[in-house]
Parts: C-alpha cells; sequence; structure tokens
C-alpha cells in the first residue's frame, strides 16, 4: 500500500467552514469500497475534499488492489482514506463503526453481486443484500435517535429488479418483476430504504443504475470476461471463451459516470430514488462484435456455449429511462457504448501484454476470465 504522504484534495467544494473559521471535510462511510464502483466513489469523494472510510471484510488475501492507488500510510497526517474492518452481516460492528466514524453519508455499496451466483447461494445472497441493507438502515437510524446527527444513505439498487418487465425502457414507474435471488432480494432493500425514509425520516436514496462496467469490472461479468478474453486471444494466450445467452440486451454504461449520480442524489435537499443509465441497450452478441472488431478479429470461431451460465429464469432486454435524473440531478452519461468497449479492451490489453511477457519469460500466468468461470459455476 501507498506509504506517500496525500497531497491536497485537487477540488475543495465540499470542504465546508466550521465554528471558528476551521475547515471540516464531510466524512463518507463506503461499505464495497473494494468493488468496482467503490473504487470510483472513493476517487470522486476524495477528490472533492471528503474525508472517506471504508469498510472491508477480512479474509486471508487483501483485496483492496482497486483502491491501492488511493491508499496512504494512516500515521502521516492529512490522510483522506481509511479503511475498517467490519461486514454488512456484523450489526454491531456497524453500528460501531457509524458511531466512530460519524459520516454525513453513507454509500450502501456491498453486496454478493453476481446474478448468476445468487441462484447457487440464494441465502448468503439474501443476508448479504436484504438484512445487510436493514442492518445499515437500523444503525443510522439509531445514531440519529441517539445523536441527533442525520445521515444520508445511498442504497445500490439495481435494475435487476425489472426482470422480466415487458415494458422497455424502464422508468422509476416500472413495476418490478425480480428474476433471481439477487434481483429479489434487491427489491426487499429498496423498499426497505423506501420504508426508512417514510417511517423515521432518513434521508435515504434509491439509485436504480443499470450495467456499469469499466476496466475494474469483477471478471466474471460478461463484459469483463469477454475483453480479457478477447485480449489474450489477440496475443495468442487463449483460444477460446465459453459463454451463455448471446441475445440478452443490456444498458451498459460506464462505473465512473454513474457514481457521479451516487453522489448527486445525497446532494438534493430531499431524498427520492432515481433511475440512472445511458438510454441505450446492446446485446451480448453485439458487445462480442464490437470487441473482436476492435481487435481485427472474428469472434465465432473463439466462442463456444457453455449451458451452465444459462440462468435458471433470465432477464431479456434491460433498457432505461433516466429522464428523472437527467432533469432533477443534472446527470448525464459522457462515455458511450463503443467507447466503454474500448477503453476496457485498451486496459485489458496491457494486462494481457504483461501476461505475455511473463509467460515468455518461463514464469506461470494467471489464468483469463474464461478459466475463472470454469472454476465456479457463475
Ligand atoms: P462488486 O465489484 O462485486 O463489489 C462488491 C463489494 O461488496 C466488494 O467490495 C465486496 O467486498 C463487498 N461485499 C460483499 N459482501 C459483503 C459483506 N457481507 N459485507 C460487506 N461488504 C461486502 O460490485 P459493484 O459492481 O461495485 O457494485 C456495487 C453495488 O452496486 C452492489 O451492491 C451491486 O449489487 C450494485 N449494482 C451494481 C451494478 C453494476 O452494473 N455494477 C448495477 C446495479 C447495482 P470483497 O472485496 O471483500 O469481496
Ligand atoms: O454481466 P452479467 O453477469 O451481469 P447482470 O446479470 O446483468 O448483473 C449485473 O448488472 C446488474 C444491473 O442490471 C447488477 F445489479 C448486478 O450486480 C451485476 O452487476 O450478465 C449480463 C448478461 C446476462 O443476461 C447473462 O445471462 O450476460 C449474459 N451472459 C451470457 N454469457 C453471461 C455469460 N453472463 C456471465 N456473467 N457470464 C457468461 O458467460
Amino acid at each position: 500500500m501507498n506509504t506517500h504522504a496525500p497531497s491536497a484534495p485537487p477540488d475543495g467544494n465540499q470542504i465546508v467552514t466550521g465554528l471558528g473559521g476551521f475547515t471540516l471535510s464531510k466524512r463518507a462511510l463506503i461499505t464495497g469500497v473494494t468493488g468496482q464502483d467503490g473504487s470510483y466513489l472513493c476517487e470522486l469523494l476524495i477528490a472533492k475534499g471528503y474525508e472517506v472510510h471504508g469498510i472491508i471484510r477480512r479474509s486471508s488475501t487483501f483485496s483492496t488492489e482497486r483502491i491501492e492507488h488511493l491508499y496512504h500510510d494512516t500515521h502521516l497526517p492529512g490522510v483522506r482514506l481509511r479503511l475498517h474492518y467490519g461486514d454488512l452481516l456484523d450489526a454491531s460492528c456497524l453500528r460501531r463503526l457509524i458511531s466512530e466514524c460519524k459520516p454525513d453519508e453513507v454509500y450502501n455499496l456491498g453486496a454478493q453481486s453476481h446474478v448468476r451466483t445468487s441462484f447457487d447461494q440464494p441465502i448468503y445472497t439474501c443476508e448479504t443484500i436484504s438484512l445487510g441493507t436493514l442492518n445499515l438502515l437500523e444503525a443510522i437510524r439509531d445514531y440519529r435517535d441517539y445523536t441527533g446527527k442525520d445521515v444520508r444513505l445511498y442504497q445500490a439498487s439495481s435494475s435487476e429488479m425489472f426482470g422480466n418487465t415487458r415494458e422497455v425502457p424502464q422508468s422509476e414507474s416500472t413495476r418490478f418483476y425480480p428474476r433471481s435471488p439477487y434481483a429479489c432480494s434487491k427489491v426487499h432493500a429498496f423498499w426497505q430504504t423506501i420504508n426508512h425514509r417514510e417511517a423515521f425520516g432518513i434521508f435515504a436514496c434509491n439509485g436504480i443504475l443499470f450495467n456499469h462496467e469499466s476496466p475494474r469490472r469483477g471478471e466474471t461479468f460478461v463484459t469483463r470476461k469477454i475483453t480479457r478474453a478477447a485480449t489474450r486471444i489477440k496475443l495468442g494466450l487463449q483460444e477460446t471463451i465459453y459463454l451463455g445467452n448471446l441475445d440478452a440486451q443490456r444498458d451498459w454504461g460506464f462505473a465512473g459516470d454513474f457514481v457521479q449520480a451516487m453522489w448527486l442524489m445525497l446532494q438534493q435537499h430531499d431524498p427520492d430514488d432515481y433511475v440512472v443509465a445511458t438510454g441505450e441497450s446492446h446485446s451480448v452478441r453485439e458487445f462480442l462484435n464490437e470487441a473482436f472488431g476492435y481487435l481485427d478479429l472474428d469472434w465465432q470461431p473463439h466462442v463456444k456455449i457453455d449451458p451452465k451460465y444459462f440462468r435458471p429464469t433470465e432477464v431479456n432486454v434491460l433498457q432505461g429511462d433516466a429522464s428523472k435524473a437527467r432533469n432533477l440531478l443534472g446527470w448525464k452519461p459522457r462515455v458511450r457504448f463503443n467507447d466503454l468497449v474500448r477503453m476496457m479492451i485498451d486496459a485489458d490489453m496491457k494486462l494481457a501484454q504483461q501476461e505475455q511477457t511473463l509467460a515468455s519469460a518461463g514464469f506461470a500466468v494467471r489464468q483469463g476470465a474464461g478459466h475463472a468461470e470454469g472454476v465456479a459455476v457463475s
């Protein structure tokens, strides 16, 4: 981890002046800080001058790779990111962390977030998402009742909640029809968040985010699985990628754009729920075309279908209508589909080149995403 002293926050906008003229940073607490979105949000909040506290799970290996560049030795003055061990399933720990960190804003991004895996681990998925969110809401409620301090909550809700709906595009008024244990759990967390807002006056917002990707996307999600495989195939490190349903359509945006919307929701006068999406939908097949095409490759000889990647119940078409976010938050996506695919391919090509160098020097090379999914049944 980085031991250098951090530089001054590049954007002091959010630094507020406290009594006596000294400056107070806003404080944020993030669950899921080691994930894709956690890392982009962390960057955004640090750039805005926040003091960021992240909750990480204790495990035998560190999972802090995505935030390594933001972490500095906490013995040095002025550090902006502090990490704490905790878990959404440990309610007492959440309470303690909230009273110790005294956050102005809490972003609940922690989850077992893989839809296919949720069919194999439905109870664990439900525990992290449904019970985990309730644990957090209750910790915030009690903290407010004991201290009088309001804490704003962002809840990571998902377009998966729309599931089997026939309405295209989907907006805040579209009815939910969840199609996986993951989506059912997110629906519970969504309504629990609204109930705490209405029953107890908690400032809590749901962001109903459509799929968002990046070079930091987990390697078992389809976009990253494809960009990892395509670049490895280009360099001769891999021959085949095994996939499931190529006809599924998703509204894929860039994670860096989407975390801006999370932050904007918590800066409003009133709490509310917002769809966040690009409005464009593409099939997995189109993603393959774009990714392999950018590398001057034909994907067809390299793609094999393995039924284990089919889901017992699938979500066929997701396409979001983010008019409310555009009109009320002033949010709009900057990165479009083609640029997103290219950004991911460019980053994964660097990774594949490093792997190629290691392989030619006789070192064992980490297997690509296709193999990762071959081990787990995701
Ligand atoms: P991700 O990369 O899979 O990250 C998930 C994070 O949750 C990781 O930091 C993980 O920690 C943490 N976590 C898992 N179980 C936990 C537990 N029991 N207690 C505390 N933390 C736990 O997910 P993401 O793509 O960044 O997504 C962030 C959130 O948005 C998730 O809630 C996801 O369901 C939701 N969402 C994502 C999308 C999308 O397209 N990315 C769209 C809509 C909603 P470890 O590093 O220790 O595993
Ligand atoms: O990349 P995926 O696994 O993402 P999915 O299921 O849409 O979920 C992601 O987005 C949600 C927002 O809508 C989040 F809430 C959730 O946490 C997660 O971030 O799969 C996308 C599509 C699916 O239809 C799947 O069946 O790709 C299809 N697919 C085809 N072959 C595959 C594969 N998905 C995976 N993971 N692996 C395959 O081999």
